[in-house]
């Protein structure tokens, strides 16, 4: 293979509720994620004293980053997305001043990366936020938690300006359309008019986190975080075509007002159709006005759309609601495979806006089994991961301004949609399982040896 540009950036991505545990040391609150002991989707269950998740240990990234980062570094990362857990910083949300010990934790986070010259990919809210604020104030439904998120985003960009230059506003901003809790603190129950007004809060609150951002380090770069959900038409019929246009605007819809500045006049029709009426003051539109400097998105599947009732009436049901394309493999948890998809996807999101792109997530989860001797040889995971680089090589062939890939989970983590640990993503294995049970020690995957070389290499190690 060509090798990628010389600026191009490798590594992973984490996020702190999956990984670090801890979840109450050094002053931390309870966040939502907290309270979702069973994942993203599940129910809500607050938290009584000598109850125990799975996620209040993770995999101890808390105590043992020096040891992964060393790891990761040993692969040759240059770059690691990590996200801050706000109730570190604020264990309440509505507090006045922050936590310092929350602060203190992320500033040596960061000096250990730096030692290791690992940029810093930093995700302000990565699927949480604190308890309190959906608590004692509505969530993002309540327009006043756009000021704790400013206060908390204007903290951290003080706080770490020499550190971090690459940021992150909300991870899969677009999730909170199937997941209102995790995305912006509402009840799972919640109606199409209260989400989209929570939504638009969050969305004014991003572009107030990017214009604060500018303000406060110049020489920053901030993006929004989007989940790529690429859908295709399940036959060329015309009435499939048109309700997968309206199936991929609605996550679009938010790259859109993040690039753009404003709403587009198809979701104005949308909310005219189904009466939904978006509390937008001038002030609201004036914020907009200030777009991200770069483009990320998480690309793990695509799906299909019909505009027939029978067919969806079959074939709907998974999480997404996609009807599955004949033509593509799965992963062990339904996740369809689809490498050129991420080629397409790469090239629709630059001639929609013109903008450098990011490739934030993207990975495979599996059970893995070590041998006897305990080496995990994980060749489904260097083949999805070979095959979805050979299409972003070809993207960037093509003319698409990508900044660089950081795969998902690339240590064994708790995952997101059930909080499990057996749904693998790692490069390096993590001994712990679904019940807690483990070790917690570290090891070398072959993966961990294949990724080393892409890195060494550029990519021109990578088979086509
Ligand atoms: C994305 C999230 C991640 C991550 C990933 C994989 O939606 O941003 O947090 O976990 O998906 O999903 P899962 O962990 O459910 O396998």
């Amino acid at each position: 293979m060509k090798a990628f540009p010389e600026t191009f950036l490798w590594g992973g991505a984490v996020a702190a509720n999956q990984v670090e545990g801890a979840w109450l040391e050094d002053g931390k609150g309870i966040s939502t994620s907290d309270v979702q002991p069973h994942g993203v989707f599940g129910e809500i269950s607050e938290r009584k004293s000598g109850d125990m998740g799975i996620k209040d240990v993770a995999i101890d990234f808390y105590h043992r980053y020096p040891d992964d980062i060393a790891l990761f570094a040993e692969m040759g990362f240059s770059c690691l997305r990590v996200s801050i857990a706000w109730t570190r910083i604020f264990p309440n949300g509505d507090e006045q001043q922050p936590n310092e010990a929350g602060l203190a934790y992320y500033d040596k986070l960061f000096d250990e990366l730096a030692k290791h010259n690992i940029t810093p990919m930093v995700t302000l809210s990565h699927y949480e936020m604190p308890w309190g604020l959906v608590k004692n104030h509505g969530g993002w439904g309540n327009r006043e938690v756009i000021t704790f998120f400013e206060r908390y985003a204007r903290t951290v960009f003080t706080r770490f300006k020499n550190k971090v230059k690459l940021w992150l506003t909300f991870n899969e901003i677009n999730m909170s359309l199937h997941a209102p809790m995790t995305g912006v603190g509402l009840a799972g129950n919640s109606i199409k008019a209260e989400i989209y007004q929570a939504i638009h809060h969050q969305l004014v609150a991003s572009a107030l986190a990017v214009k604060a951002c500018h303000e406060l380090i110049p020489d920053a770069k901030v993006g929004n975080m989007l989940l790529g959900g690429l859908m295709y038409p399940l036959t060329c019929k015309p009435t499939d075509v048109l309700e997968t246009l309206q199936e991929n605007r609605q996550w679009l819809f938010f790259g859109d007002v993040q690039c753009r500045g404003e709403y587009p006049g198809y979701m104005l029709r949308y909310f005219r159709d189904n009466n939904i009426e978006i509390d937008m003051s001038d002030s609201d539109r004036q914020a907009l006005k200030s777009t991200v400097d770069f483009i990320s998105f998480s690309y793990y599947m695509t799906g299909c759309v019909s505009a027939d009732e029978e067919v969806n009436a079959k074939a709907r049901g998974n999480i997404l609601s996609m009807i599955p394309n004949p033509h593509l493999p799965a992963s062990e948890w339904g996740w369809q495979i689809d490498p050129v998809g991420l080629r397409v996807l790469l090239n629709m999101l630059w001639d929609r806006y013109q903008k450098p792109l990011f490739i934030v997530e993207n990975g495979l989860g599996a059970k893995d089994k070590p041998d006897a001797d305990g080496t995990v040889n994980d060749d489904y995971r260097i083949s999805y991961l070979n095959d979805h680089l050979v299409q972003v090589r070809e993207a960037i062939e093509d003319g698409v301004n990508v900044l660089g890939y950081t795969c998902w989970g690339p240590i064994d983590l708790v995952s997101a949609s059930k909080a499990e640990l057996s749904k693998r993503y790692g490069f390096i294995y993590v001994d712990r399982d679904d019940q807690g049970n483990g070790t917690l020690a570290r090891s070398r995957k072959k993966s961990f040896y294949w990724y080393k070389d892409v890195i060494a290499s550029r990519g021109s190690s990578l088979k086509r």
